[in-house]
Formats: C-alpha cells, sequence, structure tokens
C-alpha cells in the first residue's frame, strides 16, 4: 500500500441510502480520520472534498495533546466575566452567532477582545494552528477570518453545556440563515453553497454530549415548515454518535447536514469551541467564522 493509502483510512460509517439530489443519489456518512502529525504529509485538498460533500467529515485525531488541554481548562477560571454570555446549554466564552441587529456592535467588540483572550487562555498561537491545519487541507490555501467594515468575524468560542439544560437540537448551519436574518450579511462574503463546521472537544462528559449526525441534508429539506417540525423530521430520520475524545478536532459537512449534540447526563460539563468556515465568494480564500 502506499503512503497516502496507508495515510486515509476510510471508514464507512453507512447507515442506509437514501434519494437526495445533491452529488448523486447517495448519502451516507464517509469520516476521514487523521492523526495530527501526520496531517502535513497530504498532498490534495480534502477541504474541497468536505465541502462538495464527498467527504462528511475529517476527525483529526490528537490535534491538542492532554498538556494543552489541562493548560486551557486550568486557565478557564480566570476568563474575564465580560465575555461570558449566559446560553439555554449553559454559557459561551466569546460571541457566538449575531443573533439581533442591537447587538451586533457588541458582538465585534467581544469577538476582538475574545480573539486576545483565547490565545492566553490556550497560551499558544491557537488561531496559527488552526490556520496551519486549513492550509494541509486545502493545498494552502488562504485561510483568513472575515470582516465587517475593518471588525474581525468571531474566532472559535467556546460552549459550556452543562447537566439538565445542555443540548443542541437537530440543525444544520444553512438553516441559521433562514432563522437568524441577521446573521446573513455574512452571506455577501461567502459561498452560501454549504458551509464547514469545525468542532474541537476540550472536555467530554461522563455520559452524553454526543455530536450525531443525522442521515438528511439542507437541500432536501422543505423549506416552508417551521424549525419544529423540521426537527421532529429530523429525529426520524437514521442517527450516528460520532466518537470523539478531548483534544480532537472535526470538521463536517455541517452546512448541509442536520446534526445535535445529545443531552449532557454526567455532572462533567462538556466543553467545546467551535467555528464555521466556507470558501469566499471568488474562492480565493477560506474564510473561518462564528
Ligand atoms: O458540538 C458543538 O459544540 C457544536 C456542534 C455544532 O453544531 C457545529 O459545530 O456546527
Ligand atoms: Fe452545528
Amino acid at each position: 500500500m502506499n503512503n497516502k493509502l496507508k495515510l486515509i483510512r476510510y471508514h464507512y460509517r453507512s447507515i442506509k441510502y437514501s434519494y437526495g439530489l445533491y452529488r448523486g443519489l447517495k448519502t451516507k456518512f464517509n469520516i476521514l480520520d487523521i492523526e495530527y502529525r501526520d496531517l502535513n504529509r497530504l498532498n490534495s485538498s480534502l477541504y474541497s472534498q468536505l465541502y462538495l460533500g464527498d467527504l462528511d467529515a475529517i476527525r483529526i485525531k490528537s490535534f491538542l495533546n492532554k498538556e494543552e488541554i489541562s493548560k486551557y481548562i486550568n486557565n478557564l477560571s480566570k476568563l474575564k466575566p465580560a465575555l461570558l454570555f449566559e446560553k439555554p446549554f449553559g454559557f459561551t466564552h466569546g460571541p457566538s452567532l449575531i443573533d439581533s441587529y442591537e447587538k451586533m456592535d457588541k458582538y465585534f467588540d467581544a469577538a476582538k477582545e475574545y480573539f486576545k483572550e483565547l490565545n492566553n487562555t490556550m497560551g499558544f498561537d491557537f488561531h496559527d494552528k488552526i490556520v496551519n491545519v486549513l492550509m494541509d487541507l486545502s493545498l494552502n490555501h488562504v485561510c483568513e477570518i472575515p470582516n465587517c467594515s475593518g471588525a474581525d468575524y468571531a474566532f472559535f468560542p467556546m460552549k459550556n453545556m452543562k447537566r439538565l439544560c445542555g443540548s443542541i437540537p437537530a440543525h444544520n448551519g444553512l438553516m441559521f440563515y433562514d432563522m437568524y436574518p441577521e446573521c446573513r450579511h455574512i452571506e455577501s462574503l461567502i459561498d452560501k453553497s454549504n458551509q464547514i463546521s469545525i468542532l474541537l472537544l476540550m472536555q467530554k462528559s461522563e455520559k452524553g454530549g454526543d455530536l450525531e449526525f443525522i442521515d438528511w441534508r439542507y437541500c432536501d429539506t422543505p423549506k416552508d415548515l417551521s424549525t419544529d417540525v423540521l426537527r421532529n423530521m429530523a429525529m426520524r430520520k437514521a442517527r450516528k454518535s460520532i466518537d470523539l475524545l478531548p483534544g480532537d478536532l472535526i470538521l463536517f459537512h455541517g452546512g448541509q447536514l442536520w446534526h445535535r449534540v445529545t443531552d449532557i447526563l454526567g455532572r462533567t460539563p462538556r466543553i467545546s469551541l467551535s467555528a464555521f468556515s466556507s470558501f469566499s465568494l471568488n474562492h480565493e480564500s477560506i474564510l473561518i467564522w462564528n
């Protein structure tokens, strides 16, 4: 077996075939596992494959090691309260998704402060490390944070999800633009045919808090039904729980692919950092924001 074949081990986590129109007639979960240390040996644009839906996810094992994770978790006790925001599932550190025009200035101010604080909390240049991953996956494409009149969007806010309130109901990334018209201004910057979710798990709960892929795509989803009805329909599709360990980074087809995070059942909160990514309109760069 040549090196590339050895490196690229496709795990076909196929559940069933459905009859979507997106990229042929098949739908199954193709998850590619790569060790972080092997990333720079790649020489194909896996990012494009992911974007087009030939791959559903790229799971980068041990993106962070145990020491890096412990340092981050220990530093969480020193966070500035100004950057902590209450959410239905617990709280975020750093702003996530603009959900109202009134809050836009606050969002951009918090994004700027958070960017500095994220690197401090990590203890190394986290932005640089993420950009290098995207460059390795995209034959060295330019990767950047988009901006709105000079103000940068948020980069990898943290979610702290707690028992009893912690879950993220079924959704896909593209439906956010229907749910929150306020986040549509990013549409003028990105190719909106898809969006890649990038998720870094930092702490697992003892039970629950699993990322689940749902066998349904935005392109096959009726556009005239309410979010609640769509969520009920999504929960009748086949689902697959995705194994992640603290330190694993997963990039997935989250713009199109429905997914959810199951209820947190253990005492330990689930901590994750996440962002969206897409090609810029002219495909000259890859943009990362939240
Ligand atoms: O697991 C998380 O923290 C959020 C996952 C998610 O919905 C996403 O990254 O699109
Ligand atoms: Fe998502």
